[in-house]
């Protein structure tokens, strides 16, 4: 196993939900250190960017309005196999389709408003990190 960093995003709705803190509960309980953290609210053009790859989707134009109608948390996740592990920890896309105890199913309320993103490989996490954070605001300390 090895030592990976990915992009987390608390979503709009989840901030809607007050619920910044159970979410950053589950991510600690996974043994995901958050080494980088801001709350930003999206404008159009940076939502659209972040999500650029799903610009010839359906959904693009409604997600891109979803993730610039409230503030999101965006964090950097570091961890074993961290990609991996977050993305299991928020569950699939649907929240209707999420196992039991993901954030997904116990707080995403369709599959637009799923409440957290997760980068979904290295080469995406290595970009999305980037699209959000300067080297130098991420951080390293060590759990004891
Ligand atoms: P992921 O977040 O599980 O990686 P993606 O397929 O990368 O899912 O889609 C990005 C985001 O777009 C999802 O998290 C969700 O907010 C939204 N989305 C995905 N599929 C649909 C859909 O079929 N309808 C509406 N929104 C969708
Ligand atoms: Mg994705």
């Amino acid at each position: 196993m090895a030592v990976e960093r990915t992009l987390g995003i608390i979503k709009p709705d989840s901030l809607e939900k007050g619920i910044i803190g159970e979410i950053l509960k589950r991510v600690e309980d996974a043994s995901l250190k958050v080494v980088g953290m801001k709350m930003l609210h999206l404008n159009t053009a940076r939502a659209e960017g972040f999500y650029a790859v799903h610009k010839d989707k359906p959904f693009y134009g409604s997600l891109v309005t979803f993730m610039t109608s409230g503030p999101c948390v965006v964090m950097a996740l570091e961890g074993e196999e961290a990609i991996k592990t977050w993305r299991d920890t928020a569950g699939v896309t649907n929240p209707e389709e999420a196992a039991d105890g993901t954030i997904r199913c116990d707080f995403g309320t369709n599959i637009e408003r799923n409440a957290v993103h997760g980068s979904d490989a290295t080469d995406t996490a290595k970009f999305e990190i980037a699209y959000f954070f300067e080297s130098n605001e991420l951080v390293n300390y060590e759990w004891v």
